[in-house]
């Protein structure tokens, strides 16, 4: 029986700096993602693109901060619809959009492994942490927030409150490249897994990939992965407002992908942060079909699957 697949549009990009990440969900459609993932056997629902009504503007004490009403009318649509896709499909895949959606689509993925009993793993793959409060950011754009808000840390009062917390010990972060003071202090305050680049180039991928996962499967969990196009290095990715030099390889993301794919534990994935306005004649979208591709299953051989220790 093949597994089901429901894909949602999430154009949002009021919690990035720069316009241009309301064309992404346009430009992985353009760049073939359902015929890609189709051609793997999955049984495809697309569900179009949400949308949220016009807002009426709300501050906050924070005066960087904005958009603040359009970031939680987002938050609320999409942790509603998350929850449902999830119900209703295998896995389903959400295409931003800015990196704020991830507040609404982990929520979501959170409160639906909470009603079936299992823990919520989260894997960021991401050159930035996104670990800040409504206090802490300094540039006001709160796609750097999700991850502090789905963590349950404090100071989110302004947002939709959240009806189930990922576990800071649940969180896996690779790529990280590029941390703000109040980020660091996090991280350390709450234990996050921080795979940065610098350790990455001294083991690879591999290892702390692999010890994540077994983690997951130990706990019966399920895993929500969030994929960052500022994860990849800018230049076989251009298409991203946040470029960070010395990113994660082709050849490393595509492992990643794989591995996570033969693990049969992601329950939900993100495609995020590409900016269409940015690219260079659609490499980075059709960059992120072909991860998404590696992830549902695309192999250029067949291979044993991978064996985990007990
Ligand atoms: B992204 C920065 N930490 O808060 C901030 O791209 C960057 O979703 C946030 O990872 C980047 O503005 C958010 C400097
Ligand atoms: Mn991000
Ligand atoms: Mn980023
Ligand atoms: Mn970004």
């Amino acid at each position: 029986m093949s597994r089901s697949c429901t894909i949602l549009g999430a154009p949002v990009e009021t919690g990035a700096s720069q316009p241009g990440c309301l064309m992404g969900p346009a430009s992985l459609r353009t760049a073939g993602l359902l015929p890609a993932l189709g051609a793997l056997g999955w049984d495809l629902r697309d569900l179009g693109d949400l949308s949220i009504p016009p807002q009426a503007p709300r501050t906050h004490a924070n005066p960087a901060i904005h958009h603040l009403a359009e970031t939680c009318a987002w938050i609320e649509t999409l942790e509603a619809a998350a929850f449902d896709a999830a119900q209703g499909c295998d896995l389903p895949i959400f295409m931003g959009g800015d990196h704020s959606l991830s507040a609404g689509t982990v929520a979501g993925m959170a409160r639906h492994a909470e009603a079936e009993g299992r823990p919520l793993f989260l894997l960021w793959l991401d050159a930035h942490p996104d670990l800040h409060g409504l206090d802490s950011t300094e540039s006001g754009n709160l796609h750097g927030t999700p991850v502090a808000y789905v963590t349950g840390q404090p100071g989110f009062a302004a947002y939709p409150p959240l009806a189930a917390a990922v576990a800071p010990g649940n969180v896996c972060m690779m790529g990280i490249r590029s941390v703000d003071p109040a980020e660091h202090a996090r991280i350390a305050e709450l234990g996050i897994e921080v795979h940065d680049m610098r350790a990455i180039d001294e083991t690879g991928v591999l290892p702390p990939l692999e010890a994540f996962l077994e983690h997951v499967r130990a706990a019966n969990g399920m895993l929500h992965v969030s994929l960052d196009v500022d994860f990849l290095d800018p230049g076989i990715a251009p298409a991203v407002g946040t470029t960070v030099p010395g990113g994660a390889t082709f050849r490393e993301a595509h492992l990643i992908m794989e591995v996570l794919g033969e693990s049969g534990l992601v329950s939900a994935l993100d495609l995020v942060e590409l900016n269409p306005f940015l690219d260079e004649r659609g490499r980075t979208a059709s960059l992120m079909v072909e991860l998404a591709a590696s992830l549902m299953g695309r192999r250029v051989l067949d291979r044993p699957t991978r064996s985990f220790a007990a």
